[in-house]
């Protein structure tokens, strides 16, 4: 099954919606394969937002993600990349819509309340960026038959 990385960002630690946004993702039936909170180092954000280093509101951004600890979670399902980034709606959360996460909990563009990995290929890296192997549990799913139906048990998993 397809795993996908979120962070809560301290925006929403601050807030207190933290259990607000992993209730979204359970009740959508994602199962959490590792969650932990921490905080983030200079090195770990210049690695993420490497492709964000050089844009001006850098220093903004990196502020804002060491204002308090993240909290770093895997999620696990079918298409879980791309379900995960709907669920999370567009960068500036005014433009997000209603429905979505950022559009329903945020109206800022850089405190969006919640990062998600943005391909297969990122969630991968992401993933192991921020957990060790031995943070992530590959427990079963009791209610998983209930979730998927038969053709996408044999697709997906
Ligand atoms: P994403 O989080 O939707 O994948 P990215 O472009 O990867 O968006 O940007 C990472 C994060 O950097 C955003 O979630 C947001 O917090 C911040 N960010 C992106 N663009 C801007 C901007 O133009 N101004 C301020 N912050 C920004
Ligand atoms: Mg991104």
């Amino acid at each position: 099954m397809e795993r996908t990385l979120i962070l809560i960002k301290p925006n929403a630690i601050q807030r207190g919606i933290m259990g607000d946004i992993v209730t979204r993702f359970e009740r959508k039936g994602l199962r959490i394969a590792g969650i932990k909170m921490m905080y983030l180092t200079d090195e770990i954000l210049a690695e993420h937002y490497a492709h964000l280093v050089e844009r001006p509101f850098y220093p903004f951004l990196k502020a804002s993600m060491q204002a308090a600890p993240v909290v770093a979670c895997c999620l696990e399902g079918a298409e879980a990349v791309e379900t995960v980034r709907l669920m999370v709606g567009v960068t500036n959360s005014r433009k997000a819509l209603p429905g979505t996460i950022r559009g329903d909990f945020s109206m800022s563009g850089e405190q969006n309340v919640v990062h998600a990995s943005d391909s297969v290929e990122n969630a991968i890296i992401e993933i192991k960026r921020f957990f060790k192997e031995e943070e992530l549990f590959d427990y079963e799913s009791a209610v998983t038959r209930f979730e998927y139906g038969g053709e996408e048990t044999a697709k997906f998993m």
